[in-house]
């Protein structure tokens, strides 16, 4: 049987393949349930820093499976936990998450991408919310986390139209913080998680932390968390190296400690 999700390892970064070609990368319970595993095998193995979920060329993920869902009646739905039940493993990861998108990321694609820390598209890339066109509407965050990513107006436009978003205009909307050619996509990627993951773990762990915060708290909350856990970094033995190193000028040897 086809393994609708393939990991594996490069060095410190963990990679996570979503693998139903045929269907576009649709996600169904297996491909969730499998990227859960796999985000549960690399959160517990103290050699891994950072994490990448991928798609193919044509797809990232063009959303939950239609066919899978499209005779669950309201009890189901909610009985079943449908969604909360297994696709939220991405929003509890501790360490970061990149979601490398090439292709289509759409409805629960496009969702399960804002679930990540951050988006690093290939040109080819394209975003949406085409729920509307389907009779439904967003249900793993598009209402919410797009909002905030781009802005009332655009996440308004893209979830009342259901159209299209394309690469730059999501670069230039605050949805990606990359956009690479598409043959570069998953090299560039790698490469940008490998210099994530060779930075002190505890330190990168408290950097997206506090980051997420500021989505939790007000301005001056947020900064008292900030300030707590920037003076917390004086109790590892990596910030007494990373600037004894500095002060050699020799590169630092981060203990994860
Ligand atoms: N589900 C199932 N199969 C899909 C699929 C999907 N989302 N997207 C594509 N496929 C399948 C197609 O059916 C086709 O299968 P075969 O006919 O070859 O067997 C194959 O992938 C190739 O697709 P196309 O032939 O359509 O390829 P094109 O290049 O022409 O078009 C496309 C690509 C991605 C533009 C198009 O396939 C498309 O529009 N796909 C649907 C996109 C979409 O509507 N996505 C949103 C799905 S709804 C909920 C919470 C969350 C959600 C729902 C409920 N609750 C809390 C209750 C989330 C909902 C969604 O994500």
């Amino acid at each position: 049987m086809t393994q609708v999700v393939l990991s594996e390892t490069h060095g410190k970064v963990g990679l996570i393949r979503i693998n139903r070609p045929e269907a576009m990368n649709a996600l169904n319970n297996d491909v969730v349930d499998g990227i859960g595993s796999a985000i549960d095998a690399f959160e517990a193995d103290a050699e891994i820093g950072c994490m990448v979920i991928t798609g193919n060329d044509k797809a990232f993920a063009a959303g939950a499976d239609i066919g899978f869902m499209k005779d669950f009646d309201y009890m189901h739905a909610y009985q079943s936990d449908f969604i909360t039940r297994n696709w939220e493993r991405v929003k509890t990861a501790r360490k970061p998450v990149i979601a490398a998108v090439a292709g289509f990321a759409l409805g629960g694609g496009c969702e399960l991408a804002m679930m990540c820390d951050m988006i690093f598209a290939a040109d080819s890339a394209k975003f949406g919310q085409p729920e509307i066109k389907l009779g439904t509407l967003p249900g793993a965050g598009g209402t919410q986390r797009l909002p905030r990513a781009i802005g009332k107006a655009k996440a308004m436009d893209l979830c009342l139209s259901g159209r299209f978003m394309d690469a730059a205009e999501a670069e230039k909307s605050g949805l990606v913080a990359r956009v690479i050619a598409a043959d570069q996509l998953l090299e560039e990627t790698l490469k940008a998680a490998q210099t994530i993951a060779a930075y002190s773990l505890p330190v990168v762990m408290m950097i997206k932390e506090s980051i997420n915060r500021a989505f939790e708290s007000s301005l001056n909350e947020g900064l008292l968390f900030e300030r707590r856990v920037f003076h917390a970094s004086f109790a590892l033995a990596d910030q007494k190296e990373g600037m004894a190193a500095f002060v050699d000028k020799r590169k630092p040897e981060f203990k994860n400690r």
